[in-house]
């Protein structure tokens, strides 16, 4: 079985960060352990949140993980809170890391053309140093604007979506997947760079009238879930984008859908499934 960490907070209500990580990677047959960052009472949409820093128990914790030989086939980061915190985390990837070891970066701060309230524009550009150590980093436009300084537009021809791409290839990520990316009228997607193999690649389906908080931690999740089982970038992209925009079409139906996330847990099933006929794809090689 592969095994993946991952590390962010935990957002005890509100359904993002590791309660959605956790479940949908269990889900797709992935082991994963965890490494808390803090524990807030709410994601930051909510006024008032509480937050405890657990920053100081990123090296015992993964300290002991290093003395019983416990290895990672893929680590997976999304919310973290701190630079500091951000270098401690770029130590553990390389005290982990061996040739075969994916990092997926999520650099979590922002959407909408501003950062989470946590944030400021010091910490977005730290983020940079994370993006530069990843194997796969997929920002949306804000985050991706943050770290790179180029601006941010609402609207935009394909090419401002592929300067973006080449500007977080050129922080060092292997494979730049930007994410919220629309390329017509009533589409979104996503679309990645390959740098070892200078090519584009994206996918789109019918956007689903409506923006939920969290989103971005499931396609995430599901994105690392997928590389990590082995999916070809196509197939990976394919799977996390269908499984977030069929996961907000569910949740429109649901006449009394909460504000602050989305009913991943109906459509965990569909994920199952949908993996399965993936992986019995020809191109599934591992
Ligand atoms: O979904 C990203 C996220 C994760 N964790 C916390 C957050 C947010 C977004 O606001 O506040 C604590």
């Amino acid at each position: 079985m592969k095994r993946i960490l991952t590390i962010q907070d935990i957002s005890c209500f509100g359904k993002c960060s590791l309660t959605v990580a956790l479940p949908l990677l269990s889900s797709m047959g992935v082991e994963t352990a965890i490494l808390p960052t803090a524990v807030l009472s709410t994601h930051t949409l909510f006024k008032n949140y509480t937050c405890l820093d657990l920053s100081g128990q990123l090296k015992p914790v993964t300290g002991h993980w290093k003395q019983e030989g416990i290895t990672f086939d893929a680590i997976y980061t999304g919310y973290l809170g701190t630079e500091e915190e951000i270098d401690t985390v770029i130590d553990i990837i390389g005290t982990f890391r061996n040739e075969n070891t994916l990092v997926i970066v999520d650099p979590a701060m922002g959407d909408n053309g501003k950062l989470y309230a946590a944030f400021d524009e010091h910490y977005a550009r730290k983020n940079a140093d994370l993006c530069a150590v990843a194997d796969i980093a997929d920002p949306n436009i804000t985050e991706a604007c943050f770290l790179t300084g180029l601006p941010y537009r609402e609207s935009y021809p394909e090419d401002y979506i592929r300067e973006l791409l080449l500007a977080l290839a050129g922080l060092g990520t292997k494979v730049p997947i930007l994410t919220g990316v629309s390329l017509g009228e009533g589409k979104t997607g996503a679309m990645g760079y390959d740098s070892a193999e200078k090519q584009f690649f994206s996918y789109q389906n019918a956007r689903v009238p409506a923006s939920y908080h969290g989103t971005g931690d499931i396609f995430s999740s599901v994105l690392a879930g997928a590389f990590v089982l082995g999916l070809n970038r196509n197939d990976a992209l394919e799977i996390a984008a269908d499984y977030t925009a069929f996961t907000i079409a569910e949740t429109l139906k649901n006449p009394g859908n909460p504000w602050y996330g989305v009913d991943f847990e109906a459509t965990i099933p569909a994920l199952i499934r949908a993996l399965e006929m993936k992986k019995q794809s020809p191109c599934f090689k591992r």
